[in-house]
């Protein structure tokens, strides 16, 4: 069987679809397609515009492939059931599946636009992240900025969106911390619901400016158990010290805590 997870570098839910085929076991190839393409290319490969998508080839069901990450986690554990990702009991199931839908949603656009205003303060910081694209840092690092305003435009990345967003963001790591309180995530064994919602953190802990707050909760350590270091290093000062009065009033209640 071949397994190929198209992702654009460092996309947070290509990575929750990619650390699933690692925590099966599901040997797989990683295709980068360089960022802002994935509009035009995916909707040739796979009907709608976005990543992460995957095609397998010589699997139970002959050909097939999947587009979203719910569905492409969905399609690993049709092929390789265990570890699962989903409980068979129902209640906990019904729990897995809401925190899983959860995760892709509005904290996953609000990962987006922070990043890439977070970039647009530091565009050198763009190189930092892992890529298989063949692309020489001598067209990478003068093509950055044209990326980043791209994609701000892409995700309506405004510098008042995000503003709003970093008010909010410490609730949303309240939130993740009660999934794992309520034994949701963060078990032994991660499922479905960690690896869409902590992909999240995993990418927002590229912020030098966000680590103090993420990496003083349980979500934050819950994160590096199960993706590791961030996949980037955007230096201190890339958010506006205004911005950060709710994430470092958060981070400074917890360590008084
Ligand atoms: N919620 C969807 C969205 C995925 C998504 O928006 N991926 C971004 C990369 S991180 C993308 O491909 N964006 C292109 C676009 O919005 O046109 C999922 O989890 O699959």
């Amino acid at each position: 069987m071949k397994l190929k997870i198209y992702r654009v570098p460092a996309s947070h839910p290509c990575q929750a679809v990619i650390r699933g085929a690692e925590l099966k076991g599901i040997e797989h190839k990683v295709v980068d397609l360089a960022p802002l393409t994935q509009p035009i290319v995916a909707t040739m490969l796979f009907g709608s515009r976005t990543v992460p998508a995957m095609k397998i080839i010589g699997g139970p069901n002959g050909k097939e492939k999947a587009q979203t990450t719910v569905k492409c986690l969905r399609a690993l554990e049709s092929l390789q059931p265990e570890p699962a990702f989903y409980p068979a009991e129902a209640n906990a199931r019904e729990r897995v599946l809401a925190a899983e839908a959860w995760g892709v949603g509005e904290i996953q656009n609000l990962t987006r636009r922070i990043v890439w205003v977070a970039l647009a303060a530091k565009p050198d910081a763009l190189l930092s992240f892992d890529s298989n694209l063949p692309l020489p840092d001598a067209i990478a690092k003068p093509a950055g900025p044209a990326v980043i305003w791209g994609e701000r435009k892409l995700n309506n990345a405004s510098d008042d969106q995000v503003r709003a967003d970093l008010e909010v963001l410490p609730k949303m790591i309240d939130e993740i911390d009660e999934y794992i309180a309520g034994g949701v995530i963060g078990n032994a064994q991660p499922n479905a619901a960690d690896l869409t919602i902590l992909s999240n953190l995993w990418l927002l802990r590229s912020i030098a400016d966000l680590r103090p707050l993420i990496d003083s909760r349980p979500a934050g350590r819950k994160t590096r158990e199960v993706f590791g270091e961030a996949p980037g290093e955007i230096p201190e000062g890339a958010l506006e010290a205004a911005w950060l009065t709710a994430v470092n009033a958060a981070a400074g209640a917890t360590v008084g805590a």
